[in-house]
């Protein structure tokens, strides 16, 4: 069955920048997704489809910093990020467009959808590092409508273990941010109004859909709870390429992915 994005939530992602959709993915296609990112955090799964003639060897992947070369420690509780798995494996290509997530974008955005990536966050327990307060139109040339983020939890997300802190209403304007050496471009504590800040609590399978330009955060994961989420960047079928297009990414040479219309599920309504 569709998720039916009535007036009032449609509303209130487009005045607070953001929308949280409880269980949006369950039963196996869950348990599904939360084993295939396991074997893509153990270096189990490779690309297997070529993006414009473009086949790498492996996953985009991101460590934890000064982790990469600890091998004495599990490959899964090294990595911070991985990357462009729906460009390059059927699987993910599949759960990009599921038609759970897909109702929902296109419902809020009243049009088709786009895929321009996705991305699985992990916050190894422990260790996991923190994502700097940011807004994820610093990292793209502007668009319009602005892109969608879509963050699901795949273990629970709660204050202890990491999970997303967001500043409602913070969409509406693009920030100047601050170059970072390993986190790109971000904000500091003053540049926003930090005392509206909340965290984003979420069960396995439940989902954030936000914005890009809504200011966001993570923490570090200090307790013994790993922190995994699967999350992608959608835009609408309609956006408009107000500056020229390229992506930015800080770890390794990428193509340059572009935002590629999805099949509507044949649910969508
Ligand atoms: O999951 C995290 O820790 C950060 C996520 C994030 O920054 C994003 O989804 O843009």
């Amino acid at each position: 069955m569709p998720t039916a994005i009535d007036s009032q939530r449609r509303k209130h992602f487009q005045e607070e920048g953001y929308l949280i959709i409880r269980r949006l993915i369950s039963g196996s296609d869950l348990l599904d997704l939360d084993l295939m990112i396991d074997r893509l955090l153990d270096g189990e799964l490779k690309p297997v489809t070529a993006y414009e003639g473009w086949l790498p060897d492996h996953f985009y992947t991101f460590w934890e910093p000064e982790m990469k070369d600890r091998t004495e420690l599990p490959r899964r509780d090294r990595i911070r990020l991985m990357s462009n798995m729906y460009h390059h494996h059927p699987y993910f290509k599949a759960i990009g467009g599921h038609a759970a997530i897909y109702d929902v974008i296109s419902s809020l955005y009243q049009a088709g959808v786009q895929m321009l990536s996705d991305s699985m966050f992990m916050k190894p327990a422990h260790h996991g590092i923190e994502a700097a307060l940011h807004q994820d139109t610093a990292f793209w040339p502007k668009l319009e409508p602005n892109a969608m983020n879509f963050w699901l939890a795949i273990d629970s997300a709660t204050v202890e273990n990491g999970c997303l802190h967001v500043i409602p209403a913070s969409h509406t304007i693009d920030l100047p941010h601050h170059d970072h050496p390993i986190q790109g471009h971000i904000l500091h504590d003053h540049d926003v109004d930090i005392a509206n800040q909340i965290p984003i609590e979420l069960e396995p399978g439940d989902a954030i859909f936000f914005n890009s330009g809504l200011a966001h955060r993570s923490y570090p994961n200090p307790s013994d709870r790993s922190r995994r989420a699967y999350a992608a960047v959608y835009g609408a079928e309609n956006l408009r390429h107000v500056e020229p297009w390229k992506s930015s990414t800080i770890a390794e040479k990428t193509p340059d992915y572009r935002f590629e219309l999805i099949e509507p599920p044949t649910s969508a309504s």
